[in-house]
């Protein structure tokens, strides 16, 4: 009877050793937890724009080079024409952890990161080349880098492009040709300060509410680029499209810090590699698009001009006192280092 006794305690000690260890194995950290229980890590992905834009089209490859890569222990989820909420609201969820992926353009970053409105100083950026050595280089590096307190990962710049301007009134051929017009922006502080000292009279509002305002006659126009003006229909609603290039604007692929940390490192250089693959197809997708659809706007009817290398001159001329402002507060060493970044990366492409 003894013996028997003794064997069922043994057993028992056996089963509640192998059930602690277990737990131990899963409680090490999300990383051995999901690989322990094996289940998949799900990333929701979401961006303003629509499902035909190169920046979907990208973000369908990241999903895809993600997927096969982690043979699918990571699932991508997404979401365009701002179904999952506007780039603020998206931005802050991936802040609370709601979210783990969005992709905005620098503008709306500097509500998070006041530095990144550096990147929408008008005229910054002379082409697209620049701005690819710039923003991969070690000054792009130190800008993501700043995420990081926002609880945000930057994992790679994409494009969305150099910014023209469309609106109802008038053909932009001058820096007068701004005077009263209400121009939608994003929302931030240096576009509105910029379009205010160009005489114009705009006004700050999510990307998902523009296309209503520009039908319904609430703003005179907005500026974009040409792949998002013609995607985006705006020739439906807009009648002039002026090439003024007045900013070149990067996308930035942001990921939830939080989550970032929960993967394993294995999974973290393959979602990092993801999104500079797939940003370089955006660009290229990007790029090859403008001119095509460029001729697709004069198609649709819209009055496209080009503006002149001197009336641009007279528009940063006007800026730059903004810019000087923005300069003080961003902090004029870093500023000053963008700007050294510019001219070497110049310098390099000559
Ligand atoms: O998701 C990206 C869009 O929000 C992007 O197009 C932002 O350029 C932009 C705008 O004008 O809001």
């Amino acid at each position: 009877m003894k013996k028997l006794f003794s064997l069922f305690v043994l057993a028992m000690m056996v089963l509640v050793l192998a059930a602690c260890g277990g737990n131990e194995e899963a409680a090490e950290g999300s990383e051995n937890e999901g690989e322990a229980s094996g289940e998949t890590k799900t990333i929701r992905a979401g961006i303003g724009l629509n499902d035909s834009h190169p920046q979907y089209l990208a973000l369908l490859e990241w999903k895809k080079i993600v997927e096969e890569k982690t043979d699918g222990a990571i699932k991508v989820e997404t979401y365009h024409s701002s179904q999952l909420g506007d780039d603020r609201a998206m931005t802050e969820a991936l802040q609370l952890g709601s979210q783990e992926v969005t992709i905005p353009s620098t503008a709306p970053i500097a509500n998070f990161v006041p530095e990144f409105s550096v990147f929408d100083f008008p005229f910054l950026f002379p082409n697209e080349e620049v701005a690819d050595k710039v923003l991969d280089g070690e000054v792009g590096d130190k800008f993501l880098g700043m995420l990081e307190d926002q609880s945000l990962v930057g994992l790679a710049y994409w494009e969305n492009g150099f910014r023209d301007v469309t609106n109802n009134e008038r053909a932009i051929e001058t820096a007068s040709d701004f005077e009263g017009l209400k121009l939608r922006t994003m929302e931030n502080d240096l576009h509105l300060d910029a379009f205010k000292a160009l005489g114009a009279n705009p006004t700050p509002m999510a990307f998902g509410e523009l296309f209503t305002a520009m039908q319904q006659g609430t703003v005179d126009g907005q500026e974009n680029p040409i792949p998002t003006i013609y995607l985006q229909g705006f020739y439906e609603v807009q009648d002039y499209v002026s090439t003024t290039h007045h900013i070149y604007s990067p996308f930035v692929f942001l990921m939830s810090k939080e989550f970032f940390d929960g993967l394993t490192e294995e999974q973290q250089t393959i979602v990092t590699e993801a999104a500079v693959e797939a940003g370089a197809l955006n660009r290229k997708l990007n790029r090859e698009a403008v001119a095509e659809y460029a001729e697709e706007l004069k198609a649709e009817g819209m009055n496209y001009n080009d503006v002149t290398p001197e009336a641009r001159a007279e528009m940063v001329e006007i800026v730059q006192p903004v810019l000087d402002e923005y300069a003080e507060k961003i902090g004029k060493e870093t500023v000053q280092e963008v700007y050294d970044a510019v001219a070497e990366a110049e310098a390099e492409l000559e």
